[in-house]
């Protein structure tokens, strides 16, 4: 049996199909990641869209950044695509006309933005502005239908992309269903959201992919030798790595009757 998750082995296990990438607002070649850890941007604060705040990068997976706004706290961080059109190099904001804002929450008495503004700029590494690509265009319509297969981010825990299911197609909206959790996980989103991906998509841009939920873990569990414990809800619903349903037979000892 399969040890670690593979998609190959999973859609022939489901028997299931994977979202065409054209569905996708991605683009068929993932960009690069030219990003550093440390390297300041502007970005549109998540939280109040309409403003533009001065981001750093805090960490990367793939082709996507960890993100927090200067000014506000550690517990808001988010993360973007290289090819977000929510990020840009900084001084696109006044080279329009535009004014920096501080984040939602910002630390500090709204009177000290301006100095704070200087200070978290004076000395800072820019990102290049090549390292920013352009954002796919959206597919001119909704292509996917239930049942398609497609790597998402978990929403609650938006470092982690795992596979996942077309549950209902509604218009212009997708229901993603998280595979092996109960729902626990599920969003709509639109057709055209930047947060789904094409089966494959995390192995190009070596980003890691979660295993489907109630597997014991991605490498085989050792078993206990001694006190055999009940198995858990959990391991027992394994799909991919569960023990064969009916159980081999035991071994028979020959010539011994009784025990
Ligand atoms: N600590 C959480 C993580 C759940 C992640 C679910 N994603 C992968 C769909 C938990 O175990 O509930």
């Amino acid at each position: 049996p399969e040890l670690s998750f593979t998609w190959e082995e999973y859609l022939k296990e489901t028997n299931s199909i994977p979202a065409p990438p054209s569905c996708f607002r991605q683009s068929r070649i993932p960009p690069t990641n030219d990003f550093k850890a440390g390297m300041k941007l502007e970005a549109r604060d998540p939280r109040n869209s309409t403003s533009v705040c001065i981001a750093t990068v805090m960490g990367m997976t793939g082709t996507r950044l960890r993100l927090r706004l200067d000014g506000s706290d550690n517990t808001n961080d988010f993360w973007r695509l290289v090819d977000s059109s929510d990020i840009q190099p900084i001084g696109t904001c006044e080279k329009n006309g535009d004014m920096l804002q501080p984040p939602l929450g910002f630390r500090m008495n709204a009177s000290s933005w301006p100095m704070f503004l200087l200070r978290t700029l004076n000395g800072a590494e820019m990102a290049p502005a090549t390292a920013f690509k352009k954002e796919p265009p959206k597919p001119t319509q909704n292509g996917f239908s239930a049942g398609m297969k497609l790597e998402a981010v978990d929403k609650k825990n938006p470092h982690l992309i795992c596979p996942a299911t077309i549950g209902e197609v509604k218009g212009e909206e997708v229901f993603v269903m998280f595979d092996g959790w109960r729902g626990a996980f599920d969003y709509w989103c639109r057709y055209d959201s930047r947060d789904i991906f094409p089966v494959g998509w995390c192995a190009l841009t070596k980003h890691s992919l979660q295993p489907p939920g109630n597997s014991v873990t991605p490498q085989r569990q050792p078993i206990p030798s001694t006190s055999p414990s009940k198995p858990s809800r959990r391991s027992m619903q394994t799909s991919l790595y569960r023990l064969p349903n009916p159980l081999p037979p035991l071994p028979v000892r020959k010539g011994v009757r009784g025990r």
